[in-house]
């Protein structure tokens, strides 16, 4: 399957947003949009409203990513501001998963599930083939520019195997820090979409299309190296 490429929002130049997000809506495949409500961590990004003003400009998938204690709280704004998948945490969704899942089919939309780097994947065992994409976080979360968490990548292979054996259809995809030093292990652990930020995109090149070139450099050699050592 071909690397899917979600770059989050909160990095880029919002200065440039008309020109950024006109790059984007050629190249991109989903839009990564955080929301965070300053509790569930402790941080302020992106909002409802960010999503309303600029559904009308694109015709790429907005996926949001809620990072907030009371997701049910987001789901019907988000919803009707234009978002295609509806990302809660699984931590904050334990007392009520089932009901969330169903809010935000309710709606039409994608379910995603969003792992911290410490919860297992077992957490989601009784209702994972329910939903249409899982994040893992190898960052914990609420900013960007963190380092890389290398026990993740075992809890890629984790859901890569669980996909497999069972025919799950949840794409697989990874926030925070994916970039040049990471794309190797991430696509070799199963990997199947890319959220870029700052380390992997928006700070590789003042100019959008350049970064996106050099990206899709660093993309290719990884892929390469793992086509030699196989
Ligand atoms: C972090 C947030 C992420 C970041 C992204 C930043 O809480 O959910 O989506 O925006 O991971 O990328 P980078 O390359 O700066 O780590
Ligand atoms: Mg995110």
């Amino acid at each position: 399957m071909r690397t899917l490429i979600s770059p989050s929002l909160m990095c880029m130049n919002l200065m440039e947003i008309k020109h950024q997000l006109s790059v984007l809506d050629k190249r991109a495949d989903f839009l990564h949009i955080d929301i965070m409500d300053g509790h569930y961590v402790k941080n302020i990004t992106l909002s409802p409203f960010f999503i309303e003003q600029i559904r009308p400009h694109t015709q790429v998938a907005i996926d949001v990513h809620l990072m907030v204690e009371e997701p049910t709280d987001f789901i019907e704004a988000v919803a009707k501001a234009g978002a295609d998948y509806i990302c809660p945490h699984a931590e904050t969704i334990n007392k009520d998963a089932f009901r969330v899942i169903n809010q935000i089919r309710s709606y039409n939309k994608k379910v995603g599930i969003v792992l911290n780097p410490a919860t297992p994947v077992s957490f989601i065992h009784h209702y994972i083939h329910l939903v249409d994409k899982i994040t893992v976080m190898t960052v914990d979360p609420g900013y960007a520019g963190q380092p890389f968490i290398p026990e993740m990548i075992k809890k890629i292979e984790e859901l890569r195997d669980l996909k497999a054996a069972n025919g799950y259809s949840y794409l697989i995809e990874i926030d925070g820090s994916c970039n040049q030093r990471t794309y190797e292990k991430l696509l070799n652990a199963g990997a199947e979409v890319l959220i870029v930020g700052t380390s992997g995109l928006f700070h590789l090149h003042e100019d959008l299309d350049s970064a996106w070139d050099l990206m899709d450099r660093h993309i290719s050699e990884a892929k390469g190296a793992l086509r030699e050592s196989a």
